[in-house]
């Protein structure tokens, strides 16, 4: 009686665990950092031969966040667990740590690996140490083992060897920013998965478990960022009431190296300051911002900054008082500088009394101003000229300030992009803007070479991602808008990565490491901003959005109050032809490029034909290199669009029974919806646009 019931009890809890790590699998709550029980034995034993111990000798916070993963990886992964000494080496160790904590590090590190791996990078290698064969992790800094550690995991997550290896990492760009658009009552502007994660009602009392996994998940793609609250601010983020708040989640990031900043309004020293004046110049004002970073430090010692959006949108800024974006953002650079701190100021301004072409605006406020920036301050960029369309061509910007340090900012949450219902993997639109050679100081001066500070040597380098992060189960709304999320960090960390690596890498954590399963979402993720940009978009039309949900078909929308709200100001579509003429025909926007784009894009002729409309108001007639005219062009492109969403459609459907129903459910039932808005895209622009072709 007394063996069966204890057979009994064995058996429910087999099935209780294997239902818990059922339910876990399926929601997607664990993104990319899943450690599924590997099921190949032979590689399992081969995963093992090297991971029978963990030898640590420190404990700061980062390396026993390390530690931690490791354990839940390579038990969940492996099955087994590992053991953790300080010393007493055996077979296939893990040693990891600093060489200022670690006295076997010490003796295991060079002084070259020392210099290459900076104060973030990590070494992983594979040696032999006193006879046993030994993996190291080994930075400078605990933060780096971190990094290394969930590299190392991401190793076995994809099914890599780990017996030779001889890896040497450091980030490219030092500021890695996500952007929360999170207000302080809880909604997210321009948020698609649920409220925000930041419960500040609950603070600093009740501190959200979620945080930590928060932590983990942007630690493991190298995050050390985030801008807690929405660019469009609000004072209150500045009290004592919402410091104290902020402190709290930042106690949880700090392990996972992340520092938070905050987003401010440059009214502040009126709105809750008591002052009559936010004037830059004026000394109070200034005074007011010194004390306020002070009382910050004081409760966040390791506080990252400021973010501000000024003279846009709205938001106040020093014009008010005659003062330049350089005044503004170097009386609050000011006031952080002695705690290390840092300004990023954005330059996404589109004041039409500048120029009546929108995209031309913040390059004729801001090239000015080159040089005259502080140290400490960013100028953030948003990667194209208008507002994070489905396409754009880079910012001119981008190698037109070489004195000042440009944060590129990357939209991960999809407010143009189908939001969190299209399946669109945004990776490729990053790596054309990253990759694009703006000629600035000659051939191969690439938006990347800007943006992490080699082309001109700067020390402060930085990007930033607009979260798309929600409270969600699964985080992001779409399971595919989570690749967003993982591919933005990687590319913050290494702008250098191809779309498909990290996809692949993505789709093995997440999905499988089935080749048909990888392939297939491969395929899937490679060709869905393309099509995207079919439907919505193509051959550089742009912002054709209904007004304010930025979500379906709006090319009639014309908007009363601003010219350039208007869909028509974009495409400025007529009897005559389509297309926007910022040649130097037109409003000269070409010509805030180098040569040889200024003159390449001037022309029809030369102008690659995915920005073509984007610069050239061309007739319907117009001859396009396939044969077609413009106007049968537009109309095969929405088309072939469409035709992409039913073959991803197809291919989803090929995966039924490879993965978990409710993930593939989920993700079928959105494509499902997509498909059907992309129809939508097509028949509204076609019929639109048709209207004024002569037939
Ligand atoms: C935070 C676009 C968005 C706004 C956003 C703004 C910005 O205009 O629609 O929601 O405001 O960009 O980046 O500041």
């Amino acid at each position: 009686m007394k063996v069966y019931s204890k057979k009994v009890g064995l058996i429910v809890l087999a099935l209780v665990s294997f239902i818990a790590a059922n339910a876990a699998a399926k929601d997607g709550y664990r993104l990319w950092l899943r450690y599924d029980r590997i099921t190949e034995h032979e590689l399992v034993a081969q995963y093992k031969g090297h991971t029978t111990q963990l030898i640590i000798e420190e404990k700061a916070p980062a390396i026993t966040a390390a530690k931690d993963e490791l354990m839940e990886g390579l038990n969940g992964m492996l099955g087994e667990k590992i053991s953790v000494k300080e010393r007493g080496l055996k077979g296939g160790a893990i040693i990891i740590g600093t060489p200022e904590g670690s006295s076997i590090i010490r003796r295991l590190v060079s002084r070259t690996d020392i210099r290459l791996m900076g104060d973030e990078g990590y070494i992983i290698r594979s040696i032999v140490h006193d006879n046993h064969p030994v993996t190291l992790i080994a930075a400078n800094r605990p933060v780096g083992v971190l990094y290394g550690a969930f590299h190392f995991l991401r190793l076995i997550q994809t099914r890599k060897p780990i017996d030779r290896l001889s890896i040497t990492e450091a980030p490219r760009v030092q500021r890695r920013l996500l952007n929360h658009w999170d207000n302080l009552n809880g909604s997210v502007e321009r948020g698609y998965a649920g409220n925000s994660i930041w419960k500040w009602d609950e603070l600093p009392e009740k501190v959200d478990k979620r945080y930590k996994d928060y932590a983990r998940a942007n630690a493991s793609i190298g995050i050390n960022g985030t801008a807690l609250n929405n660019v469009n601010s609000q004072a209150e983020i500045l009290t004592d009431k919402y410091i104290k708040k902020a402190a709290k989640i930042a106690d949880v990031l700090r392990p996972y190296g992340i520092h938070v900043y905050f987003s401010v309004k440059f009214s502040a020293p009126v709105e809750i300051g008591g002052l009559t004046t936010s004037d830059p110049l004026d000394p109070g004002v200034q005074k007011w911002w010194q004390e306020k970073a002070g009382e910050i430090y004081k409760k966040i010692p390791d506080f990252g900054g400021f973010l501000v959006k000024a003279y846009s949108e709205g938001q106040p800024g020093p014009q008010k008082y005659g003062r330049t974006h350089a005044d503004g953002a170097n009386m609050l650079a000011k006031a952080l500088a002695p705690y290390g701190g840092i300004v990023m100021w954005r330059s996404f301004v589109y004041d039409l009394s500048i120029d009546s072409d929108r995209t031309k605006c913040a390059y004729l406020e801001f090239v000015p101003l080159d040089g005259k920036f502080n140290d400490n301050v960013l100028v953030q960029t948003k990667n194209g000229p208008v507002d994070f369309q489905p396409r754009e061509p880079f910012n001119p910007l981008f190698g037109a300030m070489p004195k000042t340090p440009l944060m590129m900012e990357l939209q991960i949450t999809q407010e143009y992009t189908g939001q969190a219902r299209h399946l669109v993997y945004l990776a490729p639109q990053w790596k054309e803007v990253l990759d694009s050679d703006t000629y600035a100081k000659g051939k191969d001066t690439t938006v990347a070479k800007i943006v992490d500070g080699s082309t001109e040597g700067h020390t402060l380098s930085g990007i930033a991602g607009v979260s798309g992060i929600g409270s969600d189960r699964n985080w992001s709304g779409h399971h595919f808008s989570q690749a967003n999320w993982y591919a933005y960090g990687r590319l913050a960390w290494n702008p250098y990565l191809t779309s498909a690596d990290i996809a692949d890498e993505w789709i093995r954590m997440t999905w499988s490491n089935d080749p048909g399963v990888v392939n297939t979402i491969a395929k899937i993720m490679a060709g869905a901003w393309e099509a995207c940009v079919d439907y919505m978009t193509p051959l550089g039309l742009h912002h054709l959005m209904a007004e304010g949900h930025h979500y379906g078909p709006g090319p009639d929308h014309v908007n009363p109050i601003r010219d350039d709200w208007s869909s028509t100001y974009y495409h400025k579509a007529d009897q005559n032809g389509i297309g926007f003429n910022r040649s130097s025909t037109g409003t000269k926007g070409t010509g805030q490029y180098a040569e040889p784009l200024k003159t390449m894009w001037d022309l029809p002729q030369t102008c690659p034909e995915k920005y073509l409309l984007w610069f050239h108001h061309l007739p319907w007639t117009f001859p396009m290199s396939s044969g077609r005219t413009l106007w049968e062009e537009i109309d095969f492109r929405y088309n072939r669009g469409v035709d992409e969403v039913i073959v991803m459609q197809q291919d989803w459907a090929s995966l039924k029974g490879k993965i978990d129903q409710e993930r593939f459910d989920h993700v079928a039932e959105r494509l499902a919806m997509q498909l059907e808005n992309a129809r939508e895209w097509r028949d509204v622009c076609i019929k639109y646009f048709g209207g004024f072709v002569e037939k």
